[in-house]
């Protein structure tokens, strides 16, 4: 019996600085409305879908930003999603920033910060949480970046690993979801990941400018979105899972976020895209069959994967330099 979910990319555009979250949320609220009415069981949101990509924006006290934080979800400021999710009988994937109340490492129970994104079922369940593990930029003020990157210092990293649930979603029995945030998309080993357990559909939002500051040399317009539907393409093609990667687009406190949008099946190929820089719903009826392909032939990990090669990704961060090559030495 073929397992088909109707999903679909809730693009964001821009949400201004000086925008409270009701304006974010009434307008999720409206995408969820229309997503309901194409007959979409599973809608996905952006990361940090309830602010401004407020990383950008520098505060010597940080506690300062906590405007820009959630100290629980639901809360009032996002119930009206959670009622639209059980009004329209569709699941939904949130990116925010979260406050915890949580023990660190060592014990001391603190005030802890985390890009998060929670994945709601039709009744208002979280059914898994997820935060962010490759949190990129710097934690500084970077005196020489004309756009701040800040979310080595308003977050910590992500502690809940790469998780994978298995839940019912729409009609369906049970469905393999996993999550990753922006950055981590272009990281193999968060897709081997969430593909060790099995997952079917990953889902994730991003906020992505459309210049990168951080380029040490030339980089071309173009090949920001190419390397972001790279990473994501080879990601579900390399562990047999649909994609669903919702973008922020537009020009947000006078930055440009590049929106392109795209849902991706188990071959890598895009299946929808988005193509305006507002907030836009893209749809696809996911046949969750056509993971078996991939996972019983090529990257049939059981039978082909061979981790004794692979210790250095697990015991190593940075790359070190390889031996030189000298007559003596060869082999
Ligand atoms: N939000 C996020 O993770 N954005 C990054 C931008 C990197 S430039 C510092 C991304 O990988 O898309």
């Amino acid at each position: 019996m073929s397992r088909i979910l109707t999903v679909a990319a809730a693009q964001l555009g821009p949400i201004q600085n000086a925008e409270g979250r009701d304006v974010a949320v009434q307008r999720m609220v409206r995408l969820m409305e229309r997503a309901h009415k194409r007959g979409v069981e599973l809608v996905v949101f952006p990361e940090l879908a309830l602010t401004t990509f407020f990383p950008r924006h520098y505060h010597d006290d940080i506690a300062v930003a906590d405007r820009w934080f959630e100290p629980a979800m639901p809360s009032n400021e996002t119930a009206p999603l959670f009622e639209a999710a059980r009004k329209y009988g569709i699941g939904f994937h949130l990116g925010y920033a979260e406050i915890a109340q949580e023990a660190d490492e060592t014990g001391l129970v603190r005030k802890r910060r985390f890009n998060t994104s929670v994945l709601v079922s039709p009744e208002g369940d979280i059914l898994l949480k997820y935060r962010k593990v490759h949190l990129p930029g710097h934690a500084a003020f970077a005196p020489q970046r004309v756009v701040q990157h800040l979310e080595k210092r308003y977050f910590e990293v992500g502690n809940l690993g790469f998780p994978v649930i298995r839940a019912p979603m729409g009609g369906l029995e049970g469905i393999n979801m996993g999550m990753m945030i922006c950055n981590d998309r272009r990281w193999p080993e968060a897709w081997r990941v969430l593909g060790l357990q099995s997952v079917e559909l990953v889902m994730l939002g991003y906020n992505t400018p459309s210049i990168n500051q951080e380029a040490g040399g030339f980089e071309a317009h173009h090949l920001r979105v190419f390397h972001s539907h790279l990473s994501i393409q080879a990601g579900a093609y390399q562990n047999a899972c649909f994609a669903v990667a919702t973008a922020k687009a537009g020009i947000e406190d006078g930055c440009e976020l590049f929106g392109h949008s795209i849902i991706v099946n188990p071959q890598g190929e895009i299946v929808a895209m988005a193509s305006t820089w507002d907030d836009e719903l893209i749809t696809a009826d996911l046949d969750f069959g056509l993971c078996t392909l991939g996972r019983t032939t090529i990257f049939a990990f059981d039978q082909h994967r061979r981790p004794e090669a692979y210790e250095r990704i697990t015991s190593q961060v940075g790359a070190v330099d390889p031996p030189v090559w000298s007559k003596n030495s060869a082999k």
